[in-house]
C-alpha cells in the first residue's frame, strides 16, 4: 500500500468509526454488529502502527493512551463555570416562585403573556467543560471552584459518548458544558464485579462517576462505564445566531453531542409545575439518577436582560426533588429471618426523612456486605431510599481525616436463630446465613404464609403481615392448610378484626381455592422456583402428580431448569411433611384445571420462546404475554440464539438489533396473531 493509499484509507476508517461510535454511544442505535466495529478499529490500528504519522489526536484509537499523572493540572476557565441557584421548596409549587421572580425582574405587567422556559433534567454527576478547537476535543476540565478547574482531558477521552471530533460544520472554538454521570445499570454491574472479586463496593453512581473522572490513571477511568449529557456553553467563537436556549441544545445534538430527550419548552408557571410533577413521577424509572429539574429562561435576550447575581445566573434555577440519600446514626443491628430462613442484618437507624418518607430500618444485606462497607454500630451512615426499593445502608460517612486505624466490626452473626433457637448455618460458597428450623421457625412460617397468600401466588386478599403475625403468634395457624380451616368464628374473635373483614377474608380464601397449577407451585415456596419456573414446570408436566414423582432427568428436560432447580424440586417433594401439606391443601378443596402432558402437546407455541420489544399497535405487553403463555409459549426478557421469535412493535430498540445480529426471526403483531391461529384457520 502506498503512503497515499494508507492515508486515504485511514481517513476513511476514522470517518466510519466516528459515525458508528456516534450511532452506538450517543444514539444507542448501532448499524453494524460489534464484531464489525472491532474489525474496522483493528484495521485502523494496524495502519497507524505501520504509519505512525497517520495517528491523529482525534483518531478513535486514541481514547485510552494517556499516561499516569502525578496530579491534575489546574485549568483557568475562559468563561467562569457558574453555579445555579436552588429552589428549596421541593413541592411542584416551588416552580411558581421562580416564574414570579423572573416576571418581576423583567418588569412584566400582570397581563403580559407567559414566559417561555427551557425545562431540563438536573443530572446527578460531575460538571465538566469540553473545549473543541476547529471541531477537535483539545481539553476537558472539571468545574473546580468555577474559576479554576482541573485538567481531566485524558480521562474524558476514554468516555465513548464524548466525541473526539464534532460532526458537521463546527465553529473555530466551542466550549461545551455538561455532566458526566454513571447509569444505574452500569453502577450495579460495577458493584457486582467488585463483590465477585471481594473488593469494596461503591456508594452511589454520582461519587463513583466523580471519582472516575478525577483519576490520575486514565486506564482506571476507562474501566468505569461513564456517560455524558451536554446542556450549555462556555467560551465560543463563530456561533450561528440563536435566539433561544432550546435551539442551542438542538444544535449541540447536531454536532454529535449527547443531549437528553426528556426536555421541553414550558410556557409559564403552570407548565413548569406539570413538568416537575411528571419528571418526579418518572424519576425512579429513569436509567440514571437526577436530583431535580432545571428551568432556564428560553430566550437568550431575556437571559441577557436578567444577567447575574454574584456567581449565579438570575435566569435559571435548579428545582430539587426530595433527597434519596441522607446521613444518620446507626443505633443497632437486628436480625430478620426470611421465608427460606435467610438471616438478614437490619440497621436500626435514628429516624431520618429520605426519599419522601421517614426511614428507621434499612437492610444491610449480609455480614460480608456489612464488613465490606466498614460499618459499625454507632457510626454515621448513608441511607438510600429510591422509589419502591427497600431502604439500604450504602456506606459510612467518611470520618475525620486519617479515619479509624483499622476496621473492627462490632456485630457478629448469631449462631442460633433469634426467633426459634435452631442452629444457624452457612452453606459452603454462600454469603447467606440460614436458620435450620424450617417451618418449625415462626419467622419462616409467617413469611411462608405471606408468600402463599401473595398476589401472584394464591392471591388471598386481606391476608397481610399484621394478621399473619396474629395467626402465627396466637398458634392458630401452624401449616398452610390450617388457613382454610380457620372459619368465621375464629377470625372474628381476633383483636381488631371487624366482622366484615373476617367475612371478606373467608370469601377470599374460598375464591383462592380455584387456581392454576403454576400459581399453586409458586405458592408452595420451593427454593429456586420463582413465578416463571413454576409456569415452566406446570406447562411441562401438566399435573401435580407427574411433577412430584418426576426423576431428576425429567426435571432437567424443562426449559430453563438446571441442576440447582431440579435438585431443589426433588428435595422438596422428597420430604414427607411437604407431601402431607400438599395432600391436605388438595383435601380442603384447592383445585386447578389439570391437563395430561399429552394434552399439552397440541398447544400452538409449546416449546417456543418469544421476546417482546417496542409498542405493539393494539396489544398491551401483558396481553401479548398472556396470549403467548396461554398457547404454551414462553416470554423471555432478552434475545439469545435460543429465542424463536422477536415480536417487535414501534420504537423497538436494542433487542431488535440483537435479533437481527443473531438472525432470529422478527415478526410484528400480525405475525404473532398468525402464529396463534391453528393451521388453516
Ligand atoms: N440541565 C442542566 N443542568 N444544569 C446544571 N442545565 C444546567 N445548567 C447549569 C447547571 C449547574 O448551570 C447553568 C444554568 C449556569
Amino acid at each position: 500500500m502506498t503512503p497515499e493509499d494508507a492515508a486515504r484509507r485511514a481517513a476513511e476508517l476514522r470517518e466510519q468509526l466516528h459515525h458508528h461510535a456516534h450511532r452506538y454511544y450517543v444514539l444507542d442505535d448501532p448499524e453494524i454488529p460489534d464484531a464489525e466495529y472491532d474489525r474496522l478499529f483493528r484495521e485502523l490500528q494496524a495502519l497507524e502502527d505501520a504509519h505512525p504519522a497517520l495517528r491523529t489526536p482525534d483518531s478513535p484509537t486514541q481514547r485510552v493512551l494517556g499516561r499516569v499523572l502525578e496530579g491534575l493540572a489546574p485549568v483557568r476557565h475562559a468563561v467562569p463555570m457558574l453555579s445555579i441557584q436552588t429552589e428549596t421548596d421541593t413541592t411542584a409549587e416551588g416552580a411558581r416562585a421562580f416564574d414570579a421572580r423572573v416576571r418581576r425582574e423583567l418588569e412584566l405587567p400582570d397581563d403580559a403573556p407567559p414566559v417561555a422556559y427551557a425545562a431540563e433534567l438536573k443530572f446527578d454527576g460531575l460538571a465538566v467543560n469540553l473545549r473543541y478547537e476547529h471541531g477537535v476535543l483539545v481539553q476537558a476540565a472539571t468545574r473546580g471552584d468555577g474559576e479554576t478547574g482541573e485538567d481531566v482531558t485524558q480521562n474524558i477521552r476514554t468516555i465513548g459518548q464524548i466525541p473526539l471530533r464534532l460532526r458537521g460544520a463546527a465553529p473555530p472554538l466551542l466550549e461545551v458544558r455538561g455532566e458526566v454521570y454513571m447509569r444505574r445499570d452500569a453502577f450495579e454491574r460495577l458493584n457486582a464485579r467488585q463483590r465477585e472479586r471481594g473488593e469494596k463496593t461503591y456508594v452511589n453512581p454520582r461519587n463513583t462517576a466523580a471519582g472516575a473522572v478525577r483519576q490520575l490513571d486514565p486506564a482506571v477511568t476507562a474501566s468505569r462505564p461513564l456517560s455524558f449529557y451536554a446542556y450549555g456553553l462556555g467560551d465560543a467563537q463563530g456561533l450561528p445566531a440563536f435566539a433561544r436556549h432550546s435551539e442551542l441544545v438542538g444544535w449541540l445534538q447536531g454536532l454529535g453531542l449527547p443531549v437528553n430527550e426528556r426536555r421541553r419548552v414550558c410556557s409559564g408557571a403552570d407548565e413548569l409545575v406539570a413538568f416537575h410533577r411528571a419528571v418526579e413521577a418518572e424519576r425512579d424509572a429513569l436509567p440514571f439518577d437526577i436530583d431535580g429539574v432545571v428551568y432556564k429562561v428560553d430566550r437568550l435576550d431575556g437571559q441577557r436582560q436578567l444577567g447575574f447575581k454574584s456567581r449565579e445566573p438570575r435566569w435559571a434555577v435548579a428545582h430539587k426533588f426530595p433527597a434519596q440519600e441522607q446521613a444518620t446514626r446507626l443505633n443497632g443491628i437486628d436480625i430478620q429471618v426470611g421465608r427460606t430462613g435467610k438471616l438478614t442484618p437490619v440497621a436500626k437507624l435514628e429516624p431520618v426523612f429520605v426519599g419522601g418518607t421517614t426511614v428507621s430500618n434499612a437492610t444491610l444485606h449480609n455480614r460480608f456486605e456489612l464488613r465490606r462497607k466498614g460499618v459499625r454500630v454507632g457510626d454515621t451512615v448513608i441511607v438510600r431510599r429510591a422509589g419502591d426499593v427497600i431502604p439500604e445502608v450504602v456506606g459510612r460517612m467518611p470520618g475525620a481525616p486519617g479515619g479509624r486505624p483499622a476496621y473492627v466490626p462490632n456485630f457478629v452473626m448469631p449462631r442460633e436463630c433469634p426467633v426459634c433457637g435452631s442452629p444457624v448455618r452457612r452453606e459452603k460458597g454462600s454469603l447467606e446465613h440460614r436458620c435450620t428450623g424450617g417451618l418449625f421457625c415462626a419467622a419462616q412460617r409467617k413469611q411462608a404464609l405471606l408468600h402463599f397468600a401473595g398476589r401472584r401466588a394464591m392471591d388471598i386478599e386481606g391476608l397481610g403481615d399484621k394478621l399473619v403475625d396474629q395467626l402465627v403468634d396466637g398458634g392458630l395457624v401452624r401449616t398452610l392448610p390450617e388457613l382454610y380451616t380457620l372459619g368465621l368464628a375464629k377470625l372474628s374473635a381476633l383483636e381488631r378484626m371487624a366482622d366484615k373483614s373476617a367475612a371478606n377474608l373467608v370469601a377470599a380464601l374460598e375464591r383462592s381455592k380455584h387456581t392454576t397449577l403454576a400459581r399453586f407451585l409458586y405458592a408452595l415456596g420451593i427454593r429456586h422456583v420463582g413465578e416463571s419456573t413454576a409456569k415452566d414446570l406446570a406447562r411441562h408436566f401438566g399435573t401435580l402428580d407427574a411433577l412430584m414423582d418426576a426423576p431428576r432427568e425429567q426435571l432437567l428436560e424443562v426449559n430453563d431448569v438446571g441442576p440447582i432447580v431440579a435438585d431443589s424440586v426433588r428435595q422438596f417433594f422428597a420430604q414427607p411433611h411437604h407431601r402431607e401439606i400438599v395432600e391436605r391443601l388438595r383435601a380442603v378443596g384447592i383445585t386447578w384445571p389439570e391437563a395430561s402432558a399429552a394434552e399439552q402437546g397440541p398447544k400452538l407455541l409449546a416449546g417456543l420462546t418469544l421476546v417482546l420489544t417496542g409498542t405493539l399497535p393494539t396489544l398491551g405487553r401483558d396481553q401479548a404475554q398472556a396470549l403467548i403463555e396461554a398457547a404454551g409459549g414462553k416470554v423471555s426478557g432478552s434475545v439469545s440464539k435460543k429465542t424463536h421469535y422477536v415480536v417487535a412493535g414501534a420504537e423497538a430498540g436494542s433487542k431488535l438489533a440483537k435479533a437481527q445480529e443473531l438472525g432470529v426471526p422478527v415478526i410484528d403483531e400480525a405475525g404473532l396473531r398468525a402464529l396463534l391461529e391453528p393451521a388453516g384457520g
